[in-house]
C-alpha cells in the first residue's frame, strides 16, 4: 500500500479561510476584532520563528496581535507582570505564552497565571482538567489540529485502537484524551514503555510527539494506518523532519502527514480558533 499524504497545509488554509468569514462576522457584530497577547521570552530561534507565523496569521485572518519581547533573562516577576497586564486588556482574548521558556523560569507557575478564559493554547490547569472530565474549555492546538486531520480521512476514530507516542502536557497527553472522547482505544508510550515497535504495530491511528528524527521505523506501521507526525527535528543539514521515518512508513500506511506541512500549520491554525472562541464567548457573556 502506499499511502495518501494528509496535506496539512492545504487543510489548515481551509480553516484560516472559514475563520476569515467567522472572524469578520464577529467584529462588525461587536464593534471590535478579536485579540492574541504574544509573549516571547529569551532569542531562541525557532521560537522566533513560531511566534512570527502566528503574528503574521492573525494579521490575514483579521485577529489583532499585541506582541510583547522579554529578554532571556527576564524574572519570574517580569514575566508574571506582563501575563497580568494582558490578564486585564480587554482589548486582548486569547494570551500565547510561547514556550520553552529560558531556564530558571517556572513554566507550570506562569502557564497557571494565564486567566483561564484568556488561554488560548489550552495549558492552564483547570482547562487540562476540563479536558479530563470531559466539560467544554480551551483545547491546545496540536491535538486539536491532529484531530481535524485524523477525520480528514473520513475513517472513524470509535472503536479504533490509537498509539500516541510521547506524554507531554502540551501534546502527548491531551492527544490521549481527545481520541478517548471520540471512543478510541487509546495506548500512550514514553520512554519506559518497552515493546515500542510491537505496540505501535497495533495502532490503527499512530500520533508519534517524541522529538526524535524519524525514530518510528516503516516496517513498526500496521498496513493501512493513519499515521500523524507532529515532531519537528532539525538535521544537521538544516532542513527538517519528522519522528517518523516518512519514506518507509508512506509504503504502509493508509494515510500519512508529511513534516513540514502537516501538523505545524494545523497548530496555528487551532490558535486563531480558539482566540476567536474565547473572543465570542467574553461578547456573549457580557
Ligand atoms: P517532550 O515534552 O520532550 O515529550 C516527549 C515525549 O516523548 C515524552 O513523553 C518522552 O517520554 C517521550 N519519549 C522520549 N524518548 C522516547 C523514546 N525513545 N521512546 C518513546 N518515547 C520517548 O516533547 P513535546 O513537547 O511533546 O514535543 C514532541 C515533538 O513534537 C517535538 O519534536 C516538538 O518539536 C514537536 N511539536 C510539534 C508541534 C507542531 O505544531 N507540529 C507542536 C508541539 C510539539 P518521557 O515522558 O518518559 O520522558
Ligand atoms: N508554545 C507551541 N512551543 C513550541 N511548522 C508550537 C509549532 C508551528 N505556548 C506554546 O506552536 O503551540 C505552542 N504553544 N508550539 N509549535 C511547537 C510548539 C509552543 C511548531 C511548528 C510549526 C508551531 C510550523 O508551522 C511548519 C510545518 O511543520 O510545516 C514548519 C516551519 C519551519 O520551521 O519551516
Amino acid at each position: 500500500m502506499t499511502a495518501q499524504i494528509i496535506d496539512g497545509k492545504a487543510i489548515a488554509k481551509q480553516c484560516r479561510k472559514a475563520l476569515k468569514g467567522r472572524v469578520k462576522e464577529f467584529t462588525e457584530q461587536y464593534g471590535h476584532a478579536p485579540g492574541l497577547g504574544v509573549i516571547l521570552v529569551g532569542d531562541d530561534p525557532a521560537s522566533a520563528v513560531y511566534v512570527r507565523n502566528k503574528e503574521k496569521a492573525c494579521e490575514k485572518v483579521g485577529i489583532n496581535s499585541f506582541h510583547r519581547d522579554l529578554p532571556a533573562t527576564a524574572t519570574q516577576e517580569q514575566v508574571a507582570a506582563i501575563i497580568d497586564e494582558m490578564n486585564a486588556d480587554d482589548r486582548v482574548h486569547g494570551i500565547l505564552l510561547q514556550l520553552p521558556l529560558p531556564k530558571g523560569l517556572d513554566e507550570q507557575a506562569m502557564l497557571a497565571r494565564i486567566h483561564p478564559d484568556k488561554d488560548a493554547d489550552g495549558f492552564h490547569p483547570i482547562n487540562a482538567g476540563y479536558l479530563a472530565v470531559g466539560k467544554e474549555g480551551y483545547v491546545p492546538c496540536t491535538p486539536k489540529g491532529v484531530m481535524t486531520l485524523i477525520e480528514s480521512t473520513g475513517q472513524s476514530i470509535e472503536g479504533a485502537h490509537a498509539v500516541v507516542i510521547g506524554r507531554s502536557n502540551i501534546v502527548g497527553k491531551p492527544q490521549a484524551q481527545l481520541l478517548l472522547g471520540k471512543n478510541a482505544t487509546v495506548t500512550v508510550c514514553h520512554s519506559r514503555t518497552r515493546n515500542l515497535p510491537e505496540v505501535v504495530a497495533q495502532g490503527d491511528i499512530v500520533v508519534a510527539a517524541v522529538g526524535r528524527p524519524e525514530m518510528v521505523k516503516g516496517d513498526w506501521i500496521k498496513e493501512g494506518a493513519i499515521v500523524i507526525d507532529v515532531g519537528i527535528n532539525r538535521r544537521d543539514d538544516g532542513t527538517l523532519c519528522g519522528d517518523v521515518d516518512y519514506d518507509a512508513a508512506a509504503e504502509r500506511a493508509g494515510w500519512i502527514t508529511p513534516v513540514p506541512g502537516g501538523v505545524g500549520p494545523m497548530t496555528i491554525a487551532m490558535l486563531l480558533e480558539n482566540t476567536l472562541e474565547g473572543a465570542i464567548r467574553k461578547a456573549e457573556s457580557r
